[in-house]
């Protein structure tokens, strides 16, 4: 049916967002209402990568039936590659206080891939119907309220802390992230039950839900407060691995860490085991679990590294920006691979999986 289309003269150019991809269709939201669509061969052929919430030029061939063309694809103001979802305003990281059982370093990861993308996390603990007492609660708030993120703790079953929840969401797209079981849809069906999104029993086997949410779509809410939000829910994931950086690009993440690590003797200082390293000289105001993140993810930046240094393609030097902060740049003389942004790099990278 498309195919023949393609051969009618276009007869009207819109815009909308994508809200929905289901194999090789797209769904627009449109001023003219929503359209089923395929993308032009031109877009194809550029293997351009078409994400959840991207803006999109549309061609109408018949605007009765609903159906159009993507002819080209705004610019992003931001992106995640995992799940595939741009233009964000705000990530809630998704913990359960229990079942499956609570895993900073897991919410670390989040919460460091949220820094490098440059989009603002919240942090909703969930599941707090299960605690036992009030000691993870207390330091769950130790630990990350001095990092200066929002903290909000829910359930979805009893419905608490439902409207804190609404209050981060109006008037923003907000992608909920998080691992699979921890209740991201059971969220969203608390703020508004008519979504009905699929939710399932944790597996008692493994600690750990199988997926049920398996597609990324963004949904219209309708707040309490009358307000608005869009949200996208997504299936958990939990294989983010930091093995596209620079080992000297990981501090960057971790805001207690780049605060002291000016004060270094070197300034290739990865704060393990160096003298004069001024990050180990105040550790102790450094939270443990979140230390040991930083080495972990340092450690598969470095297998990052071994893999390019050796395969011959970049080593490091100075420093620039990414997202506004400062990290260790590629030296522009050695760089092989051509690494235009940060952005680019990762969309690559992530495809190639
Ligand atoms: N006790 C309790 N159980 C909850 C709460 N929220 C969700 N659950 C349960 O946890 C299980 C998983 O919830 P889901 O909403 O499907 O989790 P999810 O994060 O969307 O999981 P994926 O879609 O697989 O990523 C379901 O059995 C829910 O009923 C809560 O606040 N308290
Ligand atoms: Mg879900
Ligand atoms: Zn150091």
């Amino acid at each position: 049916m498309y195919n023949k289309m393609v051969e009618i003269e276009t007869i009207g150019q819109m815009q909308g967002q994508i809200f929905k991809i289901h194999s090789d269709f797209y769904y627009v939201n449109t001023a003219e209402g929503v359209f089923e669509c395929k993308i032009r061969d031109v877009l194809k052929k550029q293997k351009a990568q078409i994400y959840t919430g991207d803006f999109a030029e549309l061609e109408s061939i018949n605007p009765d039936s609903k159906q159009a063309f993507i002819s080209k694809i705004l610019e992003r103001k931001n992106f995640i590659p995992k799940p595939k979802v741009a233009n964000i305003d705000k990530i809630v990281v998704v913990s359960a206080i229990k079942e499956p059982s609570l895993d900073f370093e897991q919410l670390n990861r989040y919460l460091c891939f949220c820094e490098y993308y440059g989009i603002k996390p919240a942090l909703c603990f969930n599941k707090n119907d299960l605690k036992d007492d009030s000691t993870v609660i207390e330091e769950i708030k130790k630990i990350y309220e001095p990092l200066g993120y929002e903290i909000i703790f829910t359930s979805a079953k009893e419905k608490e802390g439902i409207e804190e929840l609404e209050g981060i969401l109006a008037d923003k797209i907000t992608v909920f992230c998080g691992l699979s079981g921890v209740g991201k849809s059971s969220l969203a069906n608390a703020i508004n039950p008519a979504l009905n999104l699929r939710t399932k029993e944790v597996s008692t086997k493994t600690d750990r839900g199988t997926h049920t949410t398996r597609h990324c779509e963004i949904v219209e809410l309708e707040l309490s407060s009358g307000k608005r939000a869009k949200l996208v829910d997504t299936p958990g994931f939990s294989h983010l691995r930091f093995d596209f950086l620079m080992p000297a690009e990981i501090s960057v993440l971790f805001p207690e860490i780049n605060r002291f690590k000016e004060g270094c003797k070197f300034s290739d200082c990865l704060h393990e085991h160096e003298t004069g390293c001024n990050v180990l000289a105040n550790l102790d105001k450094i939270a443990k679990s979140r230390y040991e993140s930083y080495l972990q993810f340092t450690k598969e930046a470095k297998d990052y590294k071994t893999q390019v240094t050796y395969g011959g393609k970049k080593t490091e030097s100075r420093s620039k920006f990414l997202h506004n902060k400062t990290v260790t740049k590629i030296s522009d003389k050695k760089r092989q691979i051509s690494r235009k942004t940060a952005n680019q790099k990762t969309e690559k990278e992530h495809r190639n999986e």
